[in-house]
């Protein structure tokens, strides 16, 4: 059940966590529905990482991107009555769908380093928001998300260099000393909901035996005006496709400076996304 306390929270926070909103026979379906789905022709796996080893887990569970344009399953997945209800409650009226992904994270994988989805998306007014759902018990030893709870209030920030030995990502975005990044501990059918601007990412699986499954939809808000191409085509939660305008390659991005002590988000920068030289 979606409740005030749960939108306080997401409001305050920049996310929310809906327990058990799948049961157990759904989640055994996703679990092997998309272990079967990514030998399929279209699956299209992203293999745009670097690696420099061929034990590499990822290059054998790349993820996928973009299964709905193609597969009924995932389609409905992200269509999906329960997700709408949270999303409608929590932003206040109903999203946009523009994204499904899957993440296999197998034993030893690498993460992905710390960033904001709206980098990527470029939504314009206002954000996007995703909907994580976990289809693995996911705790700190298998990778679980990381995310810094408040920082859905700051401004997309210019992306740095990541530790590619932790993130499969070669960006990352800085926090202030003193912030932290808290684990996000969830169950199997259990779906996080998060502000497209809150900082999250996760660090490796270390286990020698654990996946950690999550299928992810992303939506923009409803009276978004642009978003990036690579979205298109945008979808109502009724399936039918509504027209808006591509957003610019790149966005404006901010960085940490030190005002009376304090560390403040200049916004001085730009950064167009797959394209930082450095
Ligand atoms: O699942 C992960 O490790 C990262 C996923 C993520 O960053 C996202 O869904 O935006």
């Amino acid at each position: 059940m979606f409740t005030a306390q749960q939108k306080e929270q997401f409001d305050r926070n920049g996310y929310a966590i809906a327990s058990q909103l799948f049961h157990p026979e759904e989640v055994e379906f996703y679990l092997d529905y998309y272990t079967k789905l990514r030998h399929h022709e279209k699956a299209n796996p992203d293999r745009r990482f670097k690696t420099d080893s061929d034990n590499d887990p990822l290059l054998q569970y790349p993820r996928l991107m973009q299964m709905h344009r193609w597969d009924d399953v995932s389609r409905g997945w992200l269509l999906e009555a329960r997700i709408n209800t949270w999303l409608s409650g929590l932003l206040g009226r109903e999203p946009l769908a523009v994204q499904t992904m899957f993440y296999f994270k197998p034993p030893q994988a690498r993460g992905q380093a710390l960033h904001q989805d709206n980098y990527y998306l470029r939504v314009q007014p206002g954000t996007c928001v995703a909907a994580w759902m976990a289809l693995d018990r996911c705790d700190e030893a298998n990778g679980c998300l990381q995310v810094v709870p408040g920082s859905h209030k700051w401004p997309i920030l210019c992306t740095v260099k990541s530790d590619t030995t932790q993130s499969f990502t070669d960006v990352t975005v800085p926090i202030p000393e003193g912030t932290q990044a808290v684990p996000v501990i969830m169950e199997p059918g259990d779906v996080l909901f998060f502000n497209g601007s809150l900082v999250h990412g996760s660090f490796p699986n270390t286990t020698k035996d654990r996946f950690r499954r999550a299928l992810i939809g992303h939506y923009i808000e409803g009276d978004s005006q642009k978003v990036a191409q690579w979205y298109f085509p945008v979808l109502r939660m009724n399936g039918t496709t509504v027209e808006i305008d591509k957003s610019e390659q790149g966005s404006q991005c901010g960085t940490w400076v030190t005002v009376d002590g304090k560390p403040v988000i200049e916004v001085t920068g730009y950064e167009v996304p797959g394209k930082k030289t450095e």
